[in-house]
């Protein structure tokens, strides 16, 4: 494992195929300061470039996945400051990573903490695991997807009262109402996730991203642009070769050997 200020990197799996981020600053609840999220942009861009990793783990503490942005850091900064220098919009890397993304949250996913949990593509919560979106507490509003990712997740009256409120949706919760895929007990979210996250790198790369692809893009398109896309990847696929060697490696009775071509 690779120790950062912040963070804790390893590569996680039988066969090292998982990359895997647990955020790292417990005193603060993994409160989200500028060093933590730029050492989390770091290690996506080396997860992704690493041609062995096929989808990458998230985690925080058992106490808190992270209680969001860093209040301390932000709580002198103008308004100039923050529009002129774009304040945060680098947490994106998260959302804009190619390989697959997989939140293990025990305990709070307040606010950013939220709303990084819902930058990954697969929620699995622990039994602890308290989702909240508490920025008009402190007078301003989510800034990264509370608003936008959490109303598509969830629905209108849900996302609406989680906002306007500030109240805490606990785990089981959050997984009627979908935000999180499955709740586990807070000892084994995170092995229940790499080993999701093992199934998901032993297919293609090629295929993984452009299933990611074809998801994402739901939320954007119209439903007739978006299943014209999904049309056309999926004809794209027969340009690839790991298409080719599945469908021959089924008729053959064997499993199929991708090479993410
Ligand atoms: N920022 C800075 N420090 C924090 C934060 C935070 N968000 N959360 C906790 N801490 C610190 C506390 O100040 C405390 O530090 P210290 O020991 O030095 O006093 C330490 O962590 C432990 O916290 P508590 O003593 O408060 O622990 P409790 O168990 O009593 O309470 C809570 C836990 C309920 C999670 C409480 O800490 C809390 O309410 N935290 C703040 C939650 C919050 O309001 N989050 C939203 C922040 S705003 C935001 O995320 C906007 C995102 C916009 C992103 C825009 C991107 C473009």
């Amino acid at each position: 494992a690779t120790q950062g200020e912040y963070i804790i990197t390893d590569k996680k799996g039988e066969k090292g195929n998982v990359g895997f981020i647990q955020l790292n600053r417990r005193k603060a609840l993994n409160a989200l300061c500028d060093g933590l999220m730029k050492e989390v942009a770091q290690a996506v861009d080396t997860f992704e470039a690493d041609a062995n990793i096929g989808c990458i783990v998230l985690t925080g503490g058992d106490k808190a996945f992270a209680a969001g942005a860093d209040i301390k850091e932000m709580k002198d900064r103008d308004f100039a400051g923050v529009y002129n220098g774009d304040f945060l919009s680098f947490w994106d890397r998260l959302a804009k990573s190619k390989k697959p993304v997989i939140a293990a949250v025990n305990g709070y996913a307040l606010g950013g903490g939220c709303e990084i949990a819902m930058m990954c593509d697969i929620i699995y919560a622990g039994e602890n695991a308290q989702f909240g979106q508490p920025e008009i507490t402190l007078g301003t509003v989510p800034g990264a997807g509370g608003t936008q990712r959490l109303c598509k997740a969830i629905g209108k009256s849900k996302a609406m009262e989680m906002v306007l409120t500030a109240d805490r949706m606990s785990a089981s919760d959050a997984e009627k109402a979908g935000l999180v895929s499955k709740v586990f007990p807070v000892d084994q979210v995170v092995n229940e996730a790499i080993k999701t996250a093992e199934k998901i790198s032993s297919y293609s790369k090629i295929t993984t991203a452009m299933c990611k692809e074809l998801i994402n893009s739901s939320y954007e398109l119209s439903l007739k642009e978006g299943l014209h896309f999904e049309k056309r990847i999926f004809h794209a696929t027969f340009a690839t070769e790991d298409r080719k060697e599945g469908m021959t490696a089924f008729s053959e009775k064997r499993k199929p050997n991708f090479t993410d071509k």
